[in-house]
């Protein structure tokens, strides 16, 4: 810290500090209008004039030096700031200054005195509104270049600059044509910062900030699993405005497109209002008690018919952590199975299953705020500027700032365009690939010794594996040159504190457990883990909440906590405070539920916030389930494809419209509280859960969100310090947080790892071929993901703008295979696998490897589900998305 005068006063501001922010910090108002706290500061618009030690100068741009003394209230630099702002004001038309525009500008001028009558510009340099959610007015454009900056420095899109010259500066989108053709991805950070009210967001949000509008409802986002926290401002019960919280601990007053502005769905027409039951092969609105009186019916019967086992329940990783635990509970309690999956059995179950068997715990090793620290990124089948975009937004910052970068993924992802080292592996060739790394990190000396032999074990097992694995057989298997594989290990192996950072193109394979595991290896080899000499091993978990689904024991094997339901010890602490005994036997996994369906032997299935028959793999087999099963009851905001083949549908609230918490992908437990009331009769997955269990003569106790996490804390210690009152004083608390009194861990293992024997497991695990592999009449691999613009199976984005900046599912294709099976860009085409049929639009691009395709599965009309296979990771049933052999047909 240094100490500094501010009229007057000693303040003390950390080393490195600008004027303005010591100003601000001594509590001294001082207009900046081309500086925003999160930007590096430009110095062009002089309104932040002090003096300093007498001399006068722009407060942003000048470093505080310990001792100067600073004047900000002399009537001369009041009248020099004024002049500045009255110059800038005087090109503006009057508009700038109207009553209905709430900007930064506007209201510096009301409080300078300075009237509409000083904006004597003429205007006439017309607009842009091409765009669904950002509008640009280049007449109030003062070329301040916040928004250039913040899309460059905060986002790291790049998607703006400032165009013209002197007074005719504007900002306009670098590709130089409408806004909507840009590279922008609505990121909102551009409306966020504009001074002038140039760039706005249409609608009744325009020009809003949380700190004018008390009525902010302070929330976590309830899209991807990085847990924004988000101020959603409302009028009259409806949303305005979602705004990112500044003080929000991961996205530090950052947001995407999807939780900034994909609110639309909460009033679409399409909204689920009434329960639906199944009539004549109709589904027809009925009240909640003839809904729920039915489904009870038809649970007691299936579990008269075929015992507790014939009934089975899919949690969705969507909803909160407390309706999870209700639901389990009640599937436990009251059914008397562990029938219960969520969604992260297609998803990161591999991740669960492989670094508890690694390391101990089912979660990332290290905060993402440590992970940010790091010198080397190893970035391994994650796409996180389009998937995790706040994360990929800070790690991109990351490495503009220096550290270095490699990418594995097939594709040329977003973050692999700024890489040091760009590993393409074929799809379903991650075993053999992180065995390579491993062999050169052996080969050349780049191992942690010490930790070795007195933190992990495995070590032999795993050296003599490695011999199979040197660089040029591990570039025949994985068409990864031999020198990159050198150059990426020696990156990795040589960083001071390198992290991993990984996503579904490590789980989502026939071997994805053993992926996981041999990737866990390069960070036990480093001793990179449980030290300060690196920062672990993160999957970027995908759902809001699928980590908090996980931890709250929504798994066919695992109570709350993680307690394996086999080991009688967990059972009788469950047991104690639910006053049951409990089923010993493990459930059935999400793809056993369908098959036992299909045989005849599951007779009641519940879908609760998952849209099984768009997402799942081999679609029309999922369907032949649902058609098969005796009732199926599906829990929805809208009529999805799984709805339409349900008996009994039941419209409930979304995550902005109810109470509760959610995990986000670092393990940091957030807030999540109601903004908005949910439409019609729609109640929460919560009250649904406890009105069933009441018809069916139960009382699962824990009447309220807060009572249920509070419960969940008896039966799981690892939650026992965590609570409703405590995060809305903390904000975010990680686990594991046994005690009340404590922090939670952010980082783990710095004593011990979790195994029994407290040390970090190295896996020997050979490299095998995935499942699925093309041949002369299916030749090509296509690997299935994410777009930005959309969500899983969309039936939230696709309900809003969002559906204008992204219309349809479309398969990347690169030109050589363009050219060789006849197909144009922006063609409609078939793509057909050994298990069905879908139709998209074809897109031409280098993205993909040559005998490589990708497409999303955003739309399920396009039927990119019915291409996959029920190919599954052998150890945990997680389905091989990311590789499919098909071939293509043009019409
Ligand atoms: N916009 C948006 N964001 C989302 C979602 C969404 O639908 N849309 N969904 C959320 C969910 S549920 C999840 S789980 C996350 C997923 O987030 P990610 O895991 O980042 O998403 P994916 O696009 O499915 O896959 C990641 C990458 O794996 C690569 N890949 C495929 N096969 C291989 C391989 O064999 N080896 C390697 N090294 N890489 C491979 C693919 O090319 C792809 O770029 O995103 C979450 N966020
Ligand atoms: N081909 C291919 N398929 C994939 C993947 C892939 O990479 N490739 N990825 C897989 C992965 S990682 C995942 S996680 C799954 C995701 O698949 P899903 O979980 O099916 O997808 P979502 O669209 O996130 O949400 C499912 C449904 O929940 C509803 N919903 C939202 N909020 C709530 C709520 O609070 N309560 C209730 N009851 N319902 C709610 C939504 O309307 C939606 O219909 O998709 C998988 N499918
Ligand atoms: S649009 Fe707004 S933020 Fe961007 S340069 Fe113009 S006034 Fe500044
Ligand atoms: S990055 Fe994820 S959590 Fe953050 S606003 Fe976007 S969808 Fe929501
Ligand atoms: S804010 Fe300091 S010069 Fe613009
Ligand atoms: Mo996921």
């Amino acid at each position: 810290m240094i100490e500094i005068n501010v009229d007057g006063a000693d303040v003390d501001v950390p080393e490195g500090a600008s004027l303005l922010s010591a100003v601000r910090a001594a509590g001294a108002e001082l207009p900046a209008l081309c500086s925003d706290e999160r930007l590096s500061p430009a110095g062009s618009c002089r309104t932040c004039l002090v003096k300093a030690d007498g001399q006068v100068v722009a407060a942003c741009v000048t470093p505080a030096v310990s001792g100067v003394r600073v004047e900000t209230g002399t009537d001369e630099l009041r009248q020099l700031r004024r002049d500045a702002v009255e110059l800038i004001v005087s090109a503006l038309p009057p508009r700038a200054l109207s009553e209905n525009n709430p900007s930064e500008l506007a209201r510096l001028c009301q409080s300078m005195g300075l009237g509409p009558e000083t904006a004597q510009g003429a205007g006439g340099r017309g607009g842009d509104d091409s765009h669904p959610y950002v509008h640009l007015d280049r007449d109030l454009c003062i070329a301040c270049g916040r928004c250039v900056r913040m899309c460059s420095e905060v986002q790291g899109t790049f998607a703006l600059t400032l165009t013209g010259r002197g007074g005719d500066t504007v900002v306009a989108p670098g590709t130089g044509g409408p806004w909507a053709e840009s590279d922008c991805v609505a990121c909102g950070g551009c409306v966020d910062t504009c001074p002038t009210g140039a760039i706005t967001e249409p609608g009744p949000g325009r020009g809003l900030t949380s700190a004018q509008r008390p009525t902010a409802t302070r929330t976590t986002c309830g899209y991807c699993g990085v847990g924004c926290a988000l101020d959603v401002i409302t009028s009259d019960h409806e949303v305005t405005a979602v705004l990112p919280a500044r003080d929000g601990p991961v996205n530090q007053g950052h947001a995407c497109v999807k939780g900034r502005f994909a609110h639309g769905y909460l009033t679409s027409p399409e909204r689920l209002t009434r329960p639906l039951v199944r009539r004549d092969s109709r589904l027809e609105p009925v009240g909640w008690d003839e809904a729920l009186g039915q489904v009870a019916r038809g649970l007691r019967e299936a579990k008269d018919t075929g015992g507790p086992d014939a009934v089975a329940v899919i949690s969705s990783a969507r909803a909160t952590n407390e309706e999870n635990y209700l639901v389990q509970k009640f599937m436990r309690v009251v059914i008397g199975t562990n029938n219960v999956d969520n969604c992260s059995r297609l998803c990161h179950s591999p991740s669960a299953a492989g670094l508890t068997a690694s390391f101990g715990l089912s979660g990332g090793t290290d905060s993402f705020d440590d992970v940010e620290r790091s010198d080397c990124l190893l970035v391994v089948g994650a796409n996180p500027v389009e998937a995790h975009p706040v994360v990929g937004a800070r790690l991109l910052r990351r490495v503009l700032g220096g550290a270095k970068l490699v990418v594995a993924d097939p594709r040329a992802v977003g973050l692999a365009l700024h890489a040091d080292v760009h590993l393409r592996p074929r799809p379903g060739t991650n075993v053999a690939l992180f065995h390579g790394l491993a062999h050169i990190l052996l080969a050349e000396g780049l191992t942690d010794e010490e930790f070795l032999r007195e933190r992990a074990t495995g070590l032999p097992e795993l050296v003599e594996l490695l011999d199979d694995y040197p660089p040029d057989r591990v570039a025949h298997i994985t068409g990864v040159p031999a020198a990159d594989l050198v150059a990426a290990a020696r990156l990795y192996g040589r960083a001071r504190r390198p992290a991993i950072v990984y996503g579904l193109g490590v789980t989502e394979h026939l071997h994805g457990t053993d992926g996981v595991r041999s990737l866990a290896n390069l960070a036990i080899l480093r001793g990179a883990v449980g030290t300060d000499r690196g920062h672990g091993v993160n999957p970027l978990r995908g759902q809001n909440n699928v980590q908090g689904a996980s931890d709250m024991g929504a798994l066919p094997d695992l109570l709350p906590g993680y307690g394996k339901v086999t080991d009688p010890a967990v059972r009788s602490r469950a047991e104690a405070v639910w006053g049951v005994r409990l089923p010993e036997r493990p459930g059935m996994r999400i793809p056993d539920m369908f098959a036992a369906a299909r045989a005849g032997e599951l007779r009641a299935l519940w879908v609760i916030g998952e849209d099984v028959c768009a997402t799942d793999p081999d679609a029309n087999r999922v369907a032949e389930a649902l058609d098969t099963c005796p009732l199926v009851v599906s829990n929805e905001l809208f009529l999805s494809e799984t709805a339409l083949h349900a008996d009994v549908v039941l419209p409930v609230a979304s995550w902005m419209e109810k109470d509760g918490t959610f995990v986000n992908f670092d393990r940091r437990f957030q807030r999540v509280r109601p903004a908005v009331p949910a439409p019609g009769q729609a109640r929460s997955d919560f009250d649904v859960v406890h009105a069933l269990a009441a018809l069916m003569g139960a009382d699962l106790g824990c009447s309220t969100p807060g009572d249920a996490l509070a419960e969940c804390g008896r039966v799981a210690p690892v939650f026992a310090g965590l609570s409703h009152e405590r995060l809305d004083r903390e904000g975010a608390v990680p686990w594991p947080c046994p005690d009340p009194g404590r922090p939670g861990q952010a980082k783990l293992y710095q004593e011990r790892f979790a195994t029994p024997d407290g040390r970090a497991h190295l896996a020997a695990a050979p490299y095998l071929p995935p499942g699925e592999t093309p041949d002369d009449d299916y030749p090509l691999v296509l690997v299935t993901g994410r777009r930005w613009a959309h969500y899983n199976s969309g039936s939230m984005t696709r309900r809003g703008g969002n559906l204008a900046l992204d219309p349809v599912d479309v398969l990347d294709l690169h030109p050589d295979d363009a050219v060789r099976y006849g197909v144009r860009d922006g063609e409609q085409i078939t793509v057909a696998s050994r298990h069905g049929q879908a139709r998209l639009i074809a897109k031409v691009s280098e993205q993909t490897a040559p005998g490589q395709a990708f497409c999303s599965f955003h739309f399920p009309a396009s039927g990119v589900n019915r291409l996959t296979s029920d190919h599954a990771d052998t150890v945990t049933s997680c389905p091989e998305y990311k590789v499919t052999a098909v071939r293509l047909t043009t019409g």
